[in-house]
């Protein structure tokens, strides 16, 4: 007869003996079972179906950038650029990912992974963006496809992880054009019509609001193409970002195989409440809905929210209802990248409903300047997005944090840094699936060490650790952290 042991009947009976109390009467059975930890895992399982993989992005691992008529991006002209990148990097060879493939393919293996998130380049399928396709253009990419599956690994692609073809930034201005909306969803119909046969999971756009803003806007970090535009133009590019999204979603509805999911890939901003007091646990809902104005909200719902609209006044985007039903065609999943609380939420008296609390100074961060740690956000991300628009299937799209390894002097990477953080935030995913949040699967960011755009190779995030100069991959303990994590498929 199997006995379902709680945590907190072992914390209770081990409290209990500790401190030299007799064991209260019906508390013997637990003083007599000894916790491994496979009976722990009892409260600690993730669902049985769930989906663990990794991710990564072309231009950050392929390399090969002129490889089978790969077409130039905007993150070749922008890493080639003086003074852009953190140690003069760029992604001329990256991880060589293009020649490693099949060795990657058995890290993944190795690490027992049930799913890999990669994205497909545009500039090698359209060299300029539009126009006459490359005839090889997805011939990597079907060599890659077919390897996973081979060794039983769910493909799950995305369309588009920031490597804009250079000649649509040249010509029309990249996003600030509708035309590039067109394009990219062009370019999604003619990728679906030859991929969804083998991949059944599609990510249009990774982090709109990341490369929008810090690729066209002013954010903390510089990204390609490194423009700087006004607030009008700004929001115009965000609305065709939108807007490129929802005609990749038609495209490959109409020229994908009828079983084919498609989702977004978004840095959704997480609003966390500062205590959880229903008060709070309300504002950061309404906070949900309109920190998110500019792509969840009007991805999911097919409007701008008043409060959206009023705060950018003038500066609004111009836009047109067949564009909204358009941007908010449905979608089968969600896909959140989740690194860390964007707000913390409380409740507030005013028109918002909800309030900011500002950051102190001292709060914790991993290695990057932004990376600030709240696993708190593994849940609340989720939930909210769950709650506020009620999504049925939600992936977490990337997770993952960056920490200084250096091998040790054994050789090893003891990165207990990042073993730290994952531990702790998929506590609270943990906490999410057991009440039923619909999360089906978990991408970490990332297999490997790669070119973390504007930190160049100063910034390591890999599960394994990649010697840029030998291309030599080595698993650091996060990877055996993570290996033991999926074989138990519970908390370890
Ligand atoms: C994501 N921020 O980028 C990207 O999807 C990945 O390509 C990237 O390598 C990974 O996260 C780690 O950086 C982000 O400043 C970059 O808030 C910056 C921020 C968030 C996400």
């Amino acid at each position: 007869m199997s006995h379902r042991f709680t945590r907190r009947d072992f914390a209770g009976a081990a409290g209990a003996l500790a401190a030299g109390l007799a064991v209260p009467p019906g508390k013997a059975e637990a003083q007599t079972v000894s916790a491994t930890p496979a009976m722990l895992a009892n409260d600690r399982r993730f669902p049985a179906d769930f989906v663990w993989g990794t991710a990564t992005s072309a231009y950050q691992i392929e390399g090969a950038v002129a490889a089978e008529g790969r077409g130039p991006s905007i993150w070749d002209s922008y890493s080639n650029t003086p003074n852009k990148i953190r140690g003069g990097g760029n992604g001329d060879r990256a991880v060589d990912h293009f020649q490693r493939y099949k060795e990657d393919v058995q890290l993944m293996k190795a690490l027992g992974a049930k799913a890999y998130r990669f994205s497909i380049s545009w500039s090698r399928v359209f060299p300029t963006g539009v126009g006459t396709p490359n005839p090889q253009g997805l011939d990597f990419y079907n060599r890659l496809i077919d390897e996973l599956l081979a060794n039983g690994i769910e493909p799950f692609a995305t369309l588009y992880h920031w490597d804009l073809p250079q000649a649509l930034q040249d010509r029309v201005g990249g996003w600030a054009s509708s035309d590039t909306s067109k394009a990219f969803g062009d370019y999604a119909g003619h990728v679906a019509q030859r991929i969804t046969d083998r991949v059944k999971n599609i990510f249009t756009i990774n982090e709109c609001g990341t490369f929008v803003d810090f690729g066209y806007g002013h954010g903390p970090v510089e990204l390609a193409p490194g423009l700087k535009l006004p607030q009008p133009q700004l929001n115009q590019v965000r609305h065709h970002v939108a807007l490129g999204h929802g005609m990749a979603v038609q495209a490959i509805r109409a020229n994908g195989r009828a079983d084919t999911k498609v989702g977004v890939a978004e840095n959704v901003a997480s609003c966390v409440p500062a205590i959880e007091t229903p008060a709070n646990i309300r504002a950061a809902e309404i906070a949900t809905r309109e920190m998110n104005g500019g792509y969840m909200t009007v991805i999911l719902e097919g409007r701008y929210t008043d409060a959206f609209l009023a705060y950018a006044g003038r500066n609004a985007p111009s836009f047109t209802a067949e564009e909204l039903k358009i941007i908010s065609s449905p979608v089968d999943f969600v896909g959140l990248n989740v690194y860390m609380p964007q707000y913390y939420v409380v409740a507030s008296g005013d028109q918002n409903g909800f309030a900011l609390v500002p950051f102190p100074t001292s709060f914790p961060r991993m290695d990057s300047d932004w990376l600030r740690i709240g696993p708190e956000a593994l849940y609340w991300a989720p939930r909210n997005v769950a709650k506020v628009w009620n999504v049925k299937q939600i992936y977490i799209s990337e997770n993952g944090t960056s920490a200084a390894d250096r091998p040790a002097g054994d050789g090893k990477i003891h990165d207990l840094d990042r073993v730290m953080y994952l531990r702790n935030y998929l506590t609270h995913l943990q906490r999410a699936t057991s009440e039923g949040i619909p999360v089906k699967g978990y991408f970490h960011w990332s297999l490997m060490d790669n070119f973390e755009w504007s930190d160049g190779y100063e910034k390591r995030f890999g599960l394994y650790h990649v010697d840029f100069e030998t291309q030599k991959r080595t698993p650091k303990l996060s990877a055996e952290f993570y290996r033991s994590l999926i074989a138990a498929n519970a908390l370890v």
